[in-house]
């Protein structure tokens, strides 16, 4: 399935935990490599097999196949503290990562301040607060882009000194916030800093010329993106955003590569559709049906453990992110959360204020109203249908409406958190 000396990438349409952790270890199999190129412990991504679950942060899926290389790319924050937890967590598990795991000298590190900043910046933004993971991914991609970052080669010389000179500034800036709650600080910073000695013993590379040589030799590569493409700090719903860029493009800045190496591109999005924190939400459900579709489908999150929002899937938002990533095929997740249901609602276009309607996402989400198409529930269980004949009429009618609606084939339908039920049509 992968195209051999090009990347493919598989990326979140919907805003975060569509189940990429899920089908990057389905698809993993079929590429040499697996690389993260944005975004960082902000993303939870959970796998479940030979009944153990598994939660990702800041490593790539690809670490549970035996041979392939991982790549964490320039375009990642890191924070070695936690980072240090997640990799000795799987070296127990029996998943030792130390040659398969390479890390860019130019991805950036979450210092402990960092964290602390999140926190007085979310504090002061009062009730139009973000509802950020607090990990400190906003304040480590604005050093970052105003050119006052710390990153993963700055360890290899002089690295305390440094460290010092970033704490010192951004104590200043928390002064100047008025912040003082440094509780537990001096405890977090040991570890951190013992994280930071123990990121020395992997690989630190270049990854532009990692990537392009991989390429060169003929083998594939699997770019796992994190969070959704309404999660893009340019084209989500945005100041509710994360900040990075989550959308296909981001994959070619955070990590090296050009557009033109680009090929598969894997646009998965649940069949239903969730937010966490805040920010507009058109088909968000406050009813009985928002609460059932959150505790079938167990819709809390992997980081924070927030209740996620929920409600309909939306199909302008679908296909909005479909048109800037340049989507080549859709993966369905969770269809199996629908089963039991009588009615199944999609939105398929949006009544504007003016009172207008839309089938393109407009410059401003709060307050446009959702019109729905309705589809008559398929109400079987299919969470042990082994292929895509089993699926029954109304499902497939379902299926057969979204391809037609997003102008986009569906490849591969999961019907529960395993491994096995995941149907490749
Ligand atoms: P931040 O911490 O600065 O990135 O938060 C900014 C906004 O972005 C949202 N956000 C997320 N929303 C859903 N899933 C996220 N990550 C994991 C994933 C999910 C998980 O990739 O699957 O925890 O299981 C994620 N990361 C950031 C956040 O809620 C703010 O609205
Ligand atoms: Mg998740």
């Amino acid at each position: 399935m992968n195209t051999t000396g090009k990347v493919d990438v598989l990326l979140g349409l919907q805003w975060g935990d569509e189940g990429k952790g899920k089908v990057v270890d389905v698809l993993t199999p079929n590429y040499d490599v697996v690389a993260r190129f944005q975004g960082g412990p902000n993303a939870g991504h959970t796998l479940e097999f030979e009944g153990r679950k598994y939660v990702l942060r800041s490593i790539p899926s690809g670490i549970f196949q035996g041979n392939k290389i991982n790549i964490i790319g320039n375009g990642v924050v890191l924070a070695p503290d936690l980072f240090m937890a997640e990799a000795k967590d799987l070296e127990k598990s029996g998943h030792p990562l130390q040659e398969r795991l390479h890390i860019s000298k130019k991805a950036h590190l979450i210092l402990p301040t960092h964290r602390i900043l999140d926190r007085a910046y979310e504090a002061a933004k009062g009730k139009a607060k973000v509802g950020t993971t607090g990990k400190g991914i906003g304040p480590t991609y604005t050093d970052k882009i105003s050119r006052n970052g710390l990153r993963v080669g700055d360890i290899l010389e002089d690295f305390e000194a440094k460290y010092e000179a970033h704490k010192a500034r951004h104590l200043k800036m928390l002064a100047a916030l008025g912040w003082t709650d440094f509780e537990g600080f001096d405890e977090i910073e040991k570890n951190w800093l013992e994280g930071i000695a123990y990121m020395r013993r992997f690989k630190l590379v270049d990854s532009e010329h990692e990537m392009n040589n991989i390429l060169r030799s003929g083998k594939s590569i699997l770019c796992e993106g994190a969070q959704g493409t309404m999660l893009d700090v340019d084209f989500g719903s945005y100041p509710f955003v994360t900040s990075s860029n989550t959308i296909c493009a981001g994959a070619c800045t955070g990590l090296g590569i050009g557009p033109n190496k680009i090929g598969e591109v894997y646009g998965i999005m649940k069949a239903y559709c969730t937010r966490v924190g805040a920010g507009p939400f058109p088909t968000e459900l406050f009813d009985e049906t928002g609460k059932a579709i959150r505790d079938k489908g167990h819709e809390y999150g992997a980081v924070t453990g927030r209740e996620r929002r929920c409600g309909w899937i939306d199909l302008v938002q679908l296909r909005y992110s479909i048109m800037l990533d340049g989507v080549t095929q859709l993966i369905l997740m969770k269809s199996d959360v629908l089963d039991s249901f009588e009615t199944i609602k999609a939105c398929v276009a949006y009544r504007l204020k003016d009172g207008s309607v839309t089938e393109e996402l407009p410059y401003e989400l709060e307050g446009v109203e959702p019109i729905y198409k309705e589809f008559k529930g398929w109400k079987t269980d299919m969470t042990k249908f082994k292929d895509p004949t089993q699926f029954p009429q109304a499902f497939c009618e379902y299926i057969k409406f979204l391809e037609d609606f997003l102008e986009t084939p569906i490849k591969i339908i999961s019907i529960g958190p395993d491994r096995e039920q995941t149907i490749v049509l």
